[in-house]
C-alpha cells in the first residue's frame, strides 16, 4: 500500500505513505491516487478531499531508486501515469486541499501545486529538484510556476533549484497559506470540512472557470461564465442559499447538482 485513505464526515483525507523515503512517487502510487480519487468523486457522500504525507516529508518527488537505468523512452510512459494524476486533481469536481507536512521536492512540489488550496507547515519547504539531476520541471511545474510566482521567480525556482520556504512560497502567492507546524493537521481538517459543508457543485464549475480562464481571451471566459453560471444556477445549493439569506438564517449546502 502506497496511500491511506480515510473518510472524515464529507471528505476524504488521502495520505501519501512510505514515509521512510519521504512519500518518493512511484507508478504505483500515482495509480492508486487516481483510483482514490476517482472513489471520491463517485462517492455522493464525499464533497472534498484533503492529501497530505505520512512522517516529516509531503512528497521527495520521483523516486529516484526506480528510475535508475531507466530507459528514456520508459520515462515517457512513466510520466503518462504522473499526467493522468495532475489531470485528474485539476479536473475533479470536488475542492481539494493540500497539507504540505514537510519537504515538497521535484514532482511533490508540483503534486502540491496541482491542489486548489495549499496550507503548508511552517518548516516545510519547496524544492523544484529537477534540475540537480539533470530533468526539466514536470508535472505541471513548467505551467503552475510562472502563473504562480511569475516569470522571473519560477526561472530561478527552476533553474536553481533551491528550497523555497513555505512562508515565502506564501508571501510570493505560490500557496494560500504557512502555518505553524502543530497547527497545520488541525488547520487543514477544518479547510477540508468547510469546504466540504459548502456549495460544492459551484465550487467544481469554480475550478472549471478559473482553469479556463488560463487560456481563453476575456470574451470568451465571460461567455463561460455565463454558462456555467447558468449551471450554478440549477444547483439545489443556490435556491437555498438564497432562500437561507432571504429566512436571515445559515444556509445549509447538499452539493446536488439537481
Ligand atoms: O525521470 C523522470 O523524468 C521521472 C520524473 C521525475 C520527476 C521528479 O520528481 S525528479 C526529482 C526527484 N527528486 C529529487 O531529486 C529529490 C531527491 N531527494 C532529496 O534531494 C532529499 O532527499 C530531500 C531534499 C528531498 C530531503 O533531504 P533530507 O536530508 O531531509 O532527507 P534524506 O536523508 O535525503 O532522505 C531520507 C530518505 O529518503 C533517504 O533514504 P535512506 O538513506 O534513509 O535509506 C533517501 O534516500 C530517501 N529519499 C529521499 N528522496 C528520495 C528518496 N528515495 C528515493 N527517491 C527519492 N526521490
Amino acid at each position: 500500500m502506497t496511500i491511506l485513505v480515510q473518510s472524515h464526515a464529507f471528505y476524504r483525507l488521502i495520505t501519501l505513505d512510505r514515509p521512510e523515503r519521504l512519500n518518493a512517487l512511484t507508478v504505483e502510487m500515482a495509480d492508486a491516487l487516481v483510483a482514490a480519487l476517482a472513489e471520491a468523486e463517485a462517492d455522493p457522500t464525499c464533497r472534498a478531499v484533503l492529501l497530505t504525507g505520512a512522517g516529516r516529508g509531503f512528497c521527495a518527488g520521483q523516486d529516484l531508486t526506480a528510475i535508475a537505468g531507466m530507459a528514456p523512452a520508459e520515462i515517457g510512459d512513466l510520466l503518462d501515469h504522473y499526467n493522468k494524476l495532475i489531470r485528474k486533481l485539476r479536473a475533479l469536481p470536488l475542492p481539494v486541499v493540500c497539507a504540505v507536512n514537510g519537504i515538497a521536492a521535484g514532482a511533490g512540489a508540483n503534486l502540491a501545486l496541482a491542489c486548489d488550496i495549499v496550507l503548508a507547515a511552517r518548516s516545510a519547504s519547496f524544492v523544484q529538484a529537477f534540475t540537480r539531476i539533470g530533468l526539466i520541471p514536470d508535472c505541471g511545474g513548467t505551467w503552475c510556476l510562472p502563473r504562480l510566482v511569475g516569470p522571473a521567480r519560477a526561472r530561478a525556482l527552476a533553474m536553481l533549484a533551491e528550497p523555497l520556504p513555505a512562508a515565502t512560497a506564501a508571501e510570493w502567492g505560490m500557496i494560500w497559506q504557512a502555518v505553524d507546524d502543530d497547527r497545520l493537521m488541525p488547520e487543514a481538517h477544518a479547510l477540508a470540512a468547510r469546504l466540504a459543508g459548502g456549495a460544492t457543485a459551484g465550487l467544481g464549475l469554480t475550478k472549471r472557470a478559473l482553469d479556463a480562464s488560463e487560456a481563453n481571451e476575456f470574451d470568451r471566459q465571460l461567455d463561460l461564465e455565463r454558462d456555467l453560471q447558468a449551471e450554478a444556477a440549477g444547483t439545489q445549493d443556490h435556491a437555498e442559499g438564497v432562500r437561507a439569506f432571504l429566512e436571515k438564517r445559515p444556509p445549509v449546502f447538499t452539493g446536488r447538482r439537481l
